[in-house]
């Protein structure tokens, strides 16, 4: 099996290092943090690592989920098993010490706890040059807007993974134009579109991490 199909096969297996014990088959094994290791040091391109591995395997993951196959802790050791790959990327990702070109507050919106995107998002912006105050999962419209009041001239970047909580993404948006902040607010998420987008009144939407980048530039006019 080649090594992308390896680490794609473990991250579905939810398998994170030889000494993780579930899968029970696997124990002992490489998992996925021994293998993007290695495909890091075979010089394997980090985007085609996090693309062609990382991301495509949870679709794997949620299909799986969605026909019965697995069920949510089988879930959640597949989103480890992500994470612990994406943790290794991470480095190649960020650019240390570069000049701040702006602010961005991101979080998942209140009932959500679906991270991995919204962390993904926020390495990628980093990585671009933003300061990124990452307010975690299950953020409340009050928690967002005191870090937009704390943090003047930001922007505030919501995630989405649930059909349910995307809508309390317009209490936000809301809440930021009933306000003089004058804060932008884009947003994203897999079940969230650009025709919702405009209906709640976002200032923009962004498919994936990298349109996250443009959107977030082009709402600050650079
Ligand atoms: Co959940 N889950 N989950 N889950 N989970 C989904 C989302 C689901 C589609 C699975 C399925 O049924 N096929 C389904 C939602 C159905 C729906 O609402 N339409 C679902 C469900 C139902 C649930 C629970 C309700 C299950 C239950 O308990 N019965 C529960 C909800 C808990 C809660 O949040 N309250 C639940 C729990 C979990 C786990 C905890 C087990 C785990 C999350 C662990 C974690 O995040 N720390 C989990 C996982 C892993 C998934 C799937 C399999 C993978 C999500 C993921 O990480 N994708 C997911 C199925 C799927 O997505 N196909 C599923 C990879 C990630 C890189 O992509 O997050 O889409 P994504 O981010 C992308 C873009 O969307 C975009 O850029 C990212 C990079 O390209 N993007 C932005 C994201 N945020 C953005 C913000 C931006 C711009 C772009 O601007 C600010």
């Amino acid at each position: 099996m080649k090594l992308i199909d390896k680490i794609k096969d473990r991250v579905i297996r939810g398998h994170i290092n030889a000494n993780s014990r579930f899968p029970k088959d696997l124990t002992g094994k490489e998992g996925v943090e021994e293998l993007v290791q290695k495909a890091i040091d075979e010089k394997i391109s980090v985007g085609k690592i996090l693309n062609e591995a990382l991301i495509s395997s949870m679709s794997v993951v949620g299909d799986k989920y969605e026909t019965g196959e697995i069920f949510v802790p089988e879930m959640l050791f597949s989103a480890k098993a992500m994470k612990s790959g994406l943790a290794l990327l991470k480095p190649f990702l960020i650019k240390e010490n570069q000049k701040s070109i702006g602010t961005i507050i991101i979080g998942t919106i209140k009932g959500d706890m679906h991270d991995i995107g919204k962390n993904l998002v926020g390495m990628m912006l980093e990585g671009a040059g933003f300061e990124v105050i990452d307010l975690g999962v299950d953020i409340t419209k009050e928690k967002f807007m005191d870090a937009a009041e704390k943090n003047p001239g930001s922007i505030i970047g919501m995630s989405a993974l649930l059909t349910v909580t995307m809508k309390n993404m317009k209490e936000v948006v809301d809440a930021v134009k009933a306000s003089d902040l004058g804060t932008k607010v884009i947003i994203g998420g897999a079940p969230v579109s650009e025709a919702f987008s405009n209906e709640i009144g976002a200032d923009g939407y962004a498919l994936n991490a990298n349109q996250a980048v443009r959107v977030a530039k082009a709402v600050m006019g650079i």
